[in-house]
């Protein structure tokens, strides 16, 4: 895997070009410091949401819960206060806790106007502001966004790192069918088990407070706290219709199959969906050196 593909950056003076240049060529573009002149970007940080927020109560996904990182299970492990959640992640110690898509409208709704949805990314789904949080090293798993629509991810209060992935190399990321996550552990790659990640040209950047990152439609993401920080995400559905209907498809067909599925089966789901990546890999490595 080469990681190290260029992203291209817009300063805001350059803003005009996100709509010609990125969304309609679904291309990945950071958009520095985009959020810097809201309220957001001069004054969110961990301690303006303990002040804020500190005494509710937020669902925590813990990565150490091996059912998670064995599988598909996509719930949170537990509920804690806000405030003795974001002192964990104050601390320069590696965390394992985060929390995935909180709903700023219903959770955090005085915080939402201090960082409305961008211009640039405004549209039918404009008013899904989602909020994630980690802490010192803490990772977000690779995947794709399951409604496939595209992302504008903004960051604050500390460095994040991000690797993208173009949705045309699903095959050689191997891919669980019937769901938006991959084999591949990004911290602990396995060339011999896993040879279809030698192929594989992904993008890597940092994202520092107040910058934005696109992640157009179906792009495989991995995160990397580097400190204890947060991010609000805004969406926009795909320019093609195509790709809208897929993402219909996995809200309302795919995932409850498959959920359905591990119920009824167990291990024996997720091993079998192992085998079908596997063989998914090795045709598209045969079709690369073949065709
Ligand atoms: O940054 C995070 O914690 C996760 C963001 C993410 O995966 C997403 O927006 O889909």
């Amino acid at each position: 895997m080469e990681l190290k593909q260029k992203i291209d950056v817009l300063e805001i003076s350059e803003l005009e070009k996100f709509k010609e240049n990125y969304f309609m060529t679904q291309k990945p573009v950071v958009l520095k410091g985009l959020a810097n002149e809201k309220v957001a970007g001069q004054s969110w940080n961990i301690k303006y949401f303990m002040d804020k927020a500190g005494d509710l109560e937020i669902s925590v996904f813990d990565n150490s819960n091996l059912k998670r990182s064995k599988s598909t299970y996509t719930r949170p492990d537990f509920k804690m206060n806000f405030g003795d959640y974001l002192s964990i992640i104050q601390k320069d110690e590696k965390t394992d806790l985060r929390i995935f898509g909180m709903n700023m409208s219903k959770q955090l709704p005085k915080l939402k106007k201090d960082f409305p949805c961008p211009k640039i990314f405004q549209g039918m789904l404009g008013n899904l502001g989602l909020m994630f949080f980690g802490g010192k090293n803490t990772t977000v798993r690779i995947h794709y966004d399951i409604d496939i629509s595209n992302v504008l991810l903004t960051h604050f209060g500390g460095k994040k790192k991000v690797v993208l992935i173009a949705p045309e190399y699903t095959d050689l990321l191997y891919r669980l069918p019937y769901c938006t996550y991959s084999l591949i552990n990004l911290d602990d790659l396995d060339f011999v088990k896993y040879p279809g990640l030698i192929f594989i040209k992904a993008y890597e950047c940092t994202l520092e407070h107040g910058d934005s990152i696109f992640m157009p439609s179906g792009y495989w993401h991995y995160m990397t706290y580097l400190e204890g920080s947060m991010s609000v995400s805004y969406r926009k559905i795909s320019p093609s219709l195509q790709t809208n209907l897929k993402g219909l498809m996995n809200i309302a067909l795919r995932m409850p199959f498959d959920k359905m599925m591990g119920k009824a089966m167990g291990s024996k789901w997720l091993a079998s969906k192992e085998k079908i990546a596997q063989m998914r890999a090795k045709r598209a490595i045969y079709n690369l050196n073949f065709s």
